[in-house]
């Protein structure tokens, strides 16, 4: 076992000083206003007030990408939680759904190095989905909220640890006699 034991960087669960906006899907909303309840859960319980929260609402999951991406470019927010559910059909539209929608979430928290929470359910059965919506599998929300604040804290300060701490500088070049 090596000795080496570098300590980890991470974000403090902890909502001060951060916006935090939310995407929720319409589609499904009998699930997705479920999760939205988990995900103010956690945000409440991690310190945010009303005023550092936005919510905006789209039709279905395959319009949470552009939305999150134009909410992202206003530079309002530290994180961004990603809230659908796509409910298997009997055709294959839900793969092209459930996909895309992954794709674009995903796509825009690459290009707007804003982070951005999946939320997205993509189940079965209307079943599975209330499990994972405050049932038996608690609610994916409320893990969304959390790794919102935890994302936004750690992305804060990955950027403010630009340049190297002096400790882990590297060592000087050794210069030819
Ligand atoms: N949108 C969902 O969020 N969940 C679904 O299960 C779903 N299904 O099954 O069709 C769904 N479709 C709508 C889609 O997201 C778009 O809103 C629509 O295609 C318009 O672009």
């Amino acid at each position: 076992m090596p000795n080496l034991k570098p300590k980890p960087t991470r974000g403090e669960l902890s909502a001060a000083g951060l916006h935090v906006g939310i995407v929720v899907s319409q589609f499904n909303s009998f699930i997705t206003d479920r999760l939205l309840a988990g995900a103010l859960d956690a945000l409440e319980r991690t310190g945010a007030k009303e005023d550092q929260l936005e919510i905006i609402r789209v039709p279905g999951s395959f319009e949470i990408g552009l939305a999150a991406k134009k909410l992202a470019a206003t530079g309002r927010c530290d994180s961004i939680i990603c809230i659908g559910c796509v409910l298997r059909g009997e055709t294959s539209h839900y793969d092209y759904v459930a996909s895309e929608t992954a794709r674009g979430i995903q796509l825009a928290q690459l290009d707007t190095g804003v982070p951005m929470i999946f939320c997205v359910l993509t189940c079965d059965t209307l079943e599975q989905a209330i499990d994972r919506a405050g049932l038996k599998g608690g609610n994916k929300g409320y893990d969304a909220g959390l790794a919102a604040v935890e994302m936004a804290q750690l992305v804060r300060k990955l950027a403010g640890k630009a340049t190297r701490p002096a400790s882990s500088a590297r060592p000087p070049r050794r210069t030819r006699r």
